[in-house]
Protein backbone atom coordinates (compact mmCIF):
# COMPACT_ATOMS: atom_id res chain seq x y z
CA UNK A 1 0.00 0.00 0.00
CA UNK A 2 1.40 3.38 -1.09
CA UNK A 3 1.23 6.65 0.97
CA UNK A 4 -2.30 7.06 2.72
CA UNK A 5 -4.89 10.09 3.49
CA UNK A 6 -4.28 9.31 6.66
CA UNK A 7 -0.11 9.55 6.71
CA UNK A 8 -0.45 12.56 5.22
CA UNK A 9 -3.02 14.34 7.45
CA UNK A 10 -0.13 13.45 10.09
CA UNK A 11 2.87 15.03 8.55
CA UNK A 12 0.95 18.66 7.31
CA UNK A 13 -0.71 18.59 10.68
CA UNK A 14 2.62 18.70 12.53
CA UNK A 15 4.29 20.90 9.78
CA UNK A 16 1.61 23.34 10.93
CA UNK A 17 2.86 23.09 14.48
CA UNK A 18 6.17 23.36 13.58
CA UNK A 19 6.20 26.47 11.48
CA UNK A 20 4.59 27.88 15.07
CA UNK A 21 7.88 27.92 16.44
CA UNK A 22 10.91 27.75 14.01
CA UNK A 23 12.85 29.52 16.26
CA UNK A 24 12.96 26.87 18.84
CA UNK A 25 13.42 24.13 16.37
CA UNK A 26 15.03 25.09 13.93
CA UNK A 27 18.08 25.11 16.68
CA UNK A 28 16.81 21.45 18.17
CA UNK A 29 17.23 20.00 14.61
CA UNK A 30 20.85 21.43 14.35
CA UNK A 31 21.79 20.53 17.49
CA UNK A 32 20.62 16.99 16.87
CA UNK A 33 22.93 17.11 13.62
CA UNK A 34 25.63 17.82 15.66
CA UNK A 35 25.82 16.07 18.35
CA UNK A 36 25.79 13.00 15.53
CA UNK A 37 27.86 14.42 13.27
CA UNK A 38 30.06 17.23 14.89
CA UNK A 39 32.11 17.16 11.70
CA UNK A 40 29.33 18.57 9.92
CA UNK A 41 29.02 21.72 11.31
CA UNK A 42 32.14 23.32 8.98
CA UNK A 43 29.83 22.03 5.74
CA UNK A 44 27.11 25.16 6.47
CA UNK A 45 28.43 28.31 5.61
CA UNK A 46 26.24 30.03 8.47
CA UNK A 47 27.15 27.17 11.67
CA UNK A 48 31.24 27.31 11.06
CA UNK A 49 32.22 30.79 12.31
CA UNK A 50 30.22 30.11 15.13
CA UNK A 51 30.74 28.29 18.79
CA UNK A 52 27.38 26.04 18.70
CA UNK A 53 24.22 26.71 16.91
CA UNK A 54 23.60 30.23 16.67
CA UNK A 55 20.34 30.93 18.33
CA UNK A 56 19.21 33.62 16.15
CA UNK A 57 20.41 33.22 13.04
CA UNK A 58 18.03 33.97 9.72
CA UNK A 59 19.65 31.97 7.70
CA UNK A 60 19.53 29.27 9.79
CA UNK A 61 16.04 29.32 10.15
CA UNK A 62 15.84 29.48 6.59
CA UNK A 63 17.26 26.50 5.80
CA UNK A 64 15.82 24.43 8.16
CA UNK A 65 12.45 25.65 7.37
CA UNK A 66 13.26 24.99 3.82
CA UNK A 67 13.92 20.77 4.33
CA UNK A 68 11.21 20.26 7.25
CA UNK A 69 8.76 22.07 4.33
CA UNK A 70 10.35 19.94 1.69
CA UNK A 71 9.64 16.48 3.22
CA UNK A 72 6.58 17.89 3.79
CA UNK A 73 5.88 18.42 -0.05
CA UNK A 74 7.36 14.90 -0.20
CA UNK A 75 4.18 13.68 1.72
CA UNK A 76 1.70 15.29 -0.39
CA UNK A 77 3.48 13.98 -3.77
CA UNK A 78 3.88 10.83 -2.34
CA UNK A 79 0.09 10.66 -1.82
CA UNK A 80 -0.73 12.21 -4.75
CA UNK A 81 1.17 10.52 -7.18
CA UNK A 82 3.55 7.69 -5.29
CA UNK A 83 6.91 9.11 -6.34
CA UNK A 84 8.61 12.05 -5.45
CA UNK A 85 10.34 14.17 -8.38
CA UNK A 86 12.37 17.59 -7.53
CA UNK A 87 11.55 21.19 -8.79
CA UNK A 88 15.10 22.34 -8.01
CA UNK A 89 17.94 20.54 -10.45
CA UNK A 90 20.99 22.08 -8.26
CA UNK A 91 20.22 20.13 -5.18
CA UNK A 92 21.99 17.30 -6.03
CA UNK A 93 25.30 19.21 -7.53
CA UNK A 94 25.14 21.47 -4.02
CA UNK A 95 25.20 18.19 -1.67
CA UNK A 96 27.56 16.88 -4.19
CA UNK A 97 29.69 19.90 -3.18
CA UNK A 98 29.58 20.34 -0.03
CA UNK A 99 30.73 16.84 0.38
CA UNK A 100 27.48 15.00 1.31
CA UNK A 101 27.31 11.39 1.39
CA UNK A 102 24.91 8.63 2.43
CA UNK A 103 25.97 8.33 6.11
CA UNK A 104 24.91 11.89 6.30
CA UNK A 105 20.90 11.48 5.48
CA UNK A 106 20.64 9.43 8.03
CA UNK A 107 22.12 11.55 10.49
CA UNK A 108 19.38 13.95 9.11
CA UNK A 109 16.64 12.07 9.34
CA UNK A 110 17.05 11.00 13.18
CA UNK A 111 17.62 14.87 13.70
CA UNK A 112 14.32 15.44 11.96
CA UNK A 113 12.67 12.80 13.41
CA UNK A 114 13.77 13.67 17.14
CA UNK A 115 12.58 17.45 16.46
CA UNK A 116 9.42 16.23 15.40
CA UNK A 117 8.89 13.77 18.62
CA UNK A 118 9.39 17.16 20.71
CA UNK A 119 6.96 19.32 17.84
CA UNK A 120 4.12 16.70 18.29
CA UNK A 121 4.96 16.81 22.13
CA UNK A 122 1.49 14.58 23.41
CA UNK A 123 0.53 14.00 19.67
CA UNK A 124 3.15 11.89 18.43
CA UNK A 125 2.39 8.24 17.77
CA UNK A 126 4.60 5.59 15.91
CA UNK A 127 1.92 6.45 13.17
CA UNK A 128 3.86 9.95 13.03
CA UNK A 129 7.17 9.07 13.20
CA UNK A 130 6.75 6.56 10.79
CA UNK A 131 5.06 8.97 8.32
CA UNK A 132 7.56 11.40 8.26
CA UNK A 133 10.08 9.11 8.02
CA UNK A 134 8.59 7.51 4.96
CA UNK A 135 8.27 10.95 3.23
CA UNK A 136 11.93 11.82 4.40
CA UNK A 137 13.70 8.10 2.57
CA UNK A 138 11.20 9.11 -0.59
CA UNK A 139 13.19 12.69 -0.63
CA UNK A 140 16.21 11.66 0.16
CA UNK A 141 16.34 8.96 -2.62
CA UNK A 142 15.43 11.10 -4.79
CA UNK A 143 18.28 13.40 -4.09
CA UNK A 144 20.53 10.90 -3.93
CA UNK A 145 20.10 10.00 -7.27
CA UNK A 146 20.34 13.46 -8.74
CA UNK A 147 23.79 13.14 -6.46
CA UNK A 148 24.82 10.74 -8.71
C1 LIG B 1 22.04 22.83 0.80
C2 LIG B 1 17.83 20.46 1.19
C3 LIG B 1 20.18 16.66 3.02
C4 LIG B 1 23.99 19.52 3.75
C5 LIG B 1 20.72 22.46 0.62
C6 LIG B 1 19.74 23.24 -0.06
C7 LIG B 1 18.54 22.60 0.09
C8 LIG B 1 18.79 21.40 0.83
C9 LIG B 1 17.19 23.04 -0.43
C10 LIG B 1 20.05 24.52 -0.82
C11 LIG B 1 19.37 25.69 -0.40
C12 LIG B 1 19.17 25.80 1.09
O1 LIG B 1 20.04 25.40 1.87
O2 LIG B 1 18.11 26.30 1.50
C13 LIG B 1 18.11 19.21 1.71
C14 LIG B 1 17.14 18.16 1.93
C15 LIG B 1 17.81 17.07 2.43
C16 LIG B 1 19.19 17.46 2.54
C17 LIG B 1 15.66 18.30 1.64
C18 LIG B 1 17.32 15.70 2.82
C19 LIG B 1 16.17 15.15 2.45
C20 LIG B 1 21.42 17.10 3.40
C21 LIG B 1 22.38 16.33 4.14
C22 LIG B 1 23.44 17.14 4.38
C23 LIG B 1 23.16 18.43 3.75
C24 LIG B 1 22.19 14.88 4.54
C25 LIG B 1 24.69 16.84 5.16
C26 LIG B 1 24.71 16.86 6.47
C27 LIG B 1 23.79 20.67 3.00
C28 LIG B 1 24.75 21.75 2.92
C29 LIG B 1 24.19 22.71 2.07
C30 LIG B 1 22.90 22.18 1.64
C31 LIG B 1 26.08 21.80 3.64
C32 LIG B 1 24.80 24.08 1.72
C33 LIG B 1 24.36 25.04 2.79
C34 LIG B 1 25.10 26.36 2.72
O3 LIG B 1 24.67 27.23 1.96
O4 LIG B 1 26.11 26.49 3.41
N1 LIG B 1 20.12 21.34 1.13
N2 LIG B 1 19.32 18.76 2.10
N3 LIG B 1 21.92 18.35 3.16
N4 LIG B 1 22.70 20.96 2.23
FE1 LIG B 1 21.04 19.86 2.16
C1 LIG C 1 20.40 20.05 4.94
N1 LIG C 1 20.47 20.74 3.83
C2 LIG C 1 20.22 22.02 3.85
C3 LIG C 1 19.89 22.68 4.97
C4 LIG C 1 19.81 21.99 6.13
C5 LIG C 1 19.47 22.59 7.30
C6 LIG C 1 19.42 21.89 8.46
C7 LIG C 1 19.70 20.57 8.45
C8 LIG C 1 20.02 19.93 7.30
C9 LIG C 1 20.07 20.65 6.12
Amino acid sequence: MGFTEGQEALVNGSWEAFKQNIPQYSVLFYTFILEKAPAAKDMFSFLKDSAGVPQDDPRLKAHAEKVFEMVRDSANQLRAKGEVTLTNATLGGIHVQKGVADPHFVVVKEALLKTIKEVAGDKWSGELGNAWEVAYDGLATTIKKAMS
